[in-house]
């Protein structure tokens, strides 16, 4: 049997994986013809492959990995959680230790009147809890019909059929007849990609505004809530303008509106505060929770809810949950990532050490005649590639060729830096230093010459006309 330790040859574990492993958000046979990258060990911001390379992990696997790899703390917490007690529920009238502990911590970290926690097992499941938390409080205080759901083109908010629905990515919505009845798409605050000829501020004025006008359309006694990311991170880390945010905020109030963040990337210090929405200023009612909130160590999300909603929720029956909702090794493991991260200041290390370090890279790597400017809001950040800085033109030929191209230099330097369509996107763990920085720009750099050089040789630094 191969075991984890002691595994076949890459090439003999690739014909496995592509025998029997279908992969999420792949195209399977692409994958099987070229082999998957096999990841054996990692160790603080460094993954080792199958083949030895050591590789810079600028995406923190997803996201999550928060405190980097290799806490023996979390390895520990979750040993001793599974020795005490593996599983139990959390229906029928029944509680356990770590739930009881992580639920009332979070309440503590959640600013204003947050102080209420569902849990699931993932961000989409947590985004599922909401469309029916939502839908259910309204339904109690005896507005059924307040059930509309407004979100955002191309906002990420899961893959499960509610929360992809919620989601704006419109290839998802074509597979599996999504979105569900009742959810609703504005524009993104996108000014790079979107804004024209518009300043920043006034577009990000103009795309708050196109929620008013969907309110006013649906009619507000018909709209339950408004749910966006703080800083878009699937779609491209898009760090709207300043005046966005205050403006979405001040029309929730309006026309009374549950306003939901999903904070599944930006919590836990992402953005150099606990929330995003403490970066954006806004308060809202509910706050979707997982990736960082283990740092990925263990599968764990939830919604932290007001103690408004909480108080009519909790007055009736809630008929939903699931089987690892508040699971107790997942919830030692996020108790204890909570703790570290209050007790190494790992959010002031990012405000004060790591943003700025990044900050000052990324913005030299924007001299780099293939970058656009740079979008970065703490440690979440994206460069936009493009043939024509000035007019921030797309390239000429399908949108994401470019990218994908950069990745793959990236990757062939041992750098891990995604794509979306012709974004370059970065999302270290949290503890990365300033000399890790100065490594992820040489290893960037040379991954956007080579890009450079590539496109100059196949002729397809045009922009789109
Ligand atoms: N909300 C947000 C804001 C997310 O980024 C989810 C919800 C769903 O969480 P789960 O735990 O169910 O995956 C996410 C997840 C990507 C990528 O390609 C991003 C996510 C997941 C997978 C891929 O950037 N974000």
């Amino acid at each position: 049997m191969t075991t984890v330790s002691n595994h076949l040859p890459t090439a003999e574990l690739q014909a496995l994986d592509a025998a029997h492993h279908m992969h999420p958000f792949t195209t399977n046979d692409e994958l099987a013809a070229k082999g998957a990258r096999v990841i054996t060990r990692a160790k603080g911001i460094f993954l080792t492959d199958s083949e030895g390379n050591e590789i810079l992990d600028g995406m923190a696997g997803l996201w999550c990995v928060n405190l980097g790899y290799g806490r023996e703390e979390l390895v520990n917490a979750a040993t001793r959680q599974m020795r005490e007690l593996p599983f139990y529920n959390t229906f029928f009238m029944t509680t356990h230790v770590p739930a009881i502990a992580l639920a009332n911590e979070l309440a503590k970290l959640a600013p204003d009147n947050l102080n209420h926690v569902f849990f699931a097992g993932s961000g989409s499941e947590a985004n599922d809890t909401n469309i029916r938390m939502v839908r259910t409080y309204w339904a109690q205080k005896g507005q059924p019909e307040k059930s509309h759901i407004i979100s955002r083109k191309n906002s990420y908010h899961g893959s499960s059929v509610g929360s992809g629905s919620l989601g704006g990515m419109t290839y998802m919505h074509a597979q599996g007849g999504l979105p569900i009845p009742g959810i609703h798409h504005i524009g993104q605050p996108d000014w790079w990609a979107e804004g024209g000829d518009h300043t920043p501020e006034a577009f990000g004025l103009a795309r708050a505004q196109e929620l008013e006008t969907m309110i006013l359309d649906l009619g507000a006694e018909k709209v339950a809530a408004f749910i966006g990311e703080p800083v878009q991170g699937a779609g491209g880390v898009i760090v709207p303008p300043s005046t966005y945010w205050p403006e979405i905020q001040r029309i929730c109030d309006k026309y009374d509106v549950l306003l939901i963040a999903d904070e599944v990337i930006c919590g836990f210090g992402r953005t150099g505060n606990w929330f995003g929405s403490q970066t954006m200023g806004i308060k809202p009612d509910i706050m979707t929770i997982a990736k960082g909130l283990s740092s990925g160590y263990a599968p764990i999300g939830g919604s932290i809810v007001s103690d408004e909603i909480a108080e009519v929720i909790n007055a009736g029956e809630f008929n939903h949950g699931y089987t690892y909702s508040g699971h107790p090794v997942c919830a030692a493991v996020a108790l204890e990532n909570l703790r570290i991260l209050q007790e190494e200041n790992i959010i002031d290390h990012v405000r004060d050490v790591a943003h700025p370090a990044l900050k000052a890279g990324l913005d030299k790597l924007a001299e780099h005649p293939l970058v656009g400017g740079v979008n970065l809001s703490g440690l979440m950040g994206s460069l936009p590639l493009t043939p024509h800085k000035e007019s921030r033109a797309k390239f000429a030929g399908q949108t994401g060729t470019v990218g994908y191209m950069c990745r793959e230099r990236c990757f062939a330097n041992n750098l891990v830096m995604r794509h979306v369509g012709d974004r370059m996107i970065i999302s270290p763990p949290l503890v990365i230093t300033e000399a890790e920085i100065e490594e992820f720009m040489r290893r960037a750099n040379k991954a956007l010459d080579e890009t450079y050089t590539a496109l100059k040789d196949k002729d397809m630094l045009k922009a789109a006309s």
